[in-house]
């Protein structure tokens, strides 16, 4: 009788934990919405074959595996500062390795569908599938989660176009003071 006690007592502990963890879960989407006002991301994981917000971080339907890259680094900040404080540290963090800052994820305008803004902090490429694979069956988004490199202009490019505004003020130049030249001669 006391043995059994004892294991009702454990998964009453064990539950507990879990469900108090679930419970700070939209705690931590409402401060992940008032640090990023402007990202559709949360609605977008609804609407995606995930079908619901908490795929921000979470592997749906299940919530006590092991998350995306995006949630194990917030796991990470937990330990020693708050929900607010986590999200501020990572925000310059690329969690999931694919070349973008979390912020710049969150945050970037979508080319590809009109009005939405923010990929995946936690999930990367076309299919939007975490690379940071937890237990479960965790679903793809089914969308693109890795922004498109930004255009950047090499040191080449730069040089020759460099060297190309320099000539063409040159260019104007000599042909201002052989204008220039000319008006003096006609006048002596
Ligand atoms: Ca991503």
């Amino acid at each position: 009788m006391m043995r059994l006690t004892a294991q009702v007592l454990v998964c009453a502990v064990v539950t507990g934990y879990f469900c108090s963890q679930a419970n700070a879960f939209p705690q931590y989407l409402t401060a992940f919405e008032a640090k990023y006002p402007s990202s559709t991301l949360p609605a977008r994981m609804t609407a995606s074959p995930i079908g619901e917000n908490c795929g921000v971080c979470h592997h749906s339907p299940t919530k006590s595996d092991l998350g995306n890259c995006y949630r194990e680094d917030i796991i990470a900040a937990l330990a020693t500062m708050t929900i607010e404080q986590a999200l501020d540290s990572l925000d310059g963090v690329d969690s999931d390795g694919d070349g973008a800052p979390n912020g710049m994820e969150i945050t970037a305008v979508r080319s590809d569908l009109p009005g939405e803004v923010g990929y995946s902090p936690g999930r990367v490429g076309p299919t939007g599938t975490d690379p940071c694979l937890g237990a479960g069956t965790p679903l793809p988004t089914g969308q693109l989660e890795t922004p498109p490199p930004v255009p950047t202009v090499s040191t080449w490019g730069l040089v020759v176009f460099t060297l190309s505004i320099m000539v063409a003020a040159s260019v104007l130049m000599q042909v201002r003071l052989r204008k220039a030249v000319a008006v003096v001669v006609v006048r002596r």
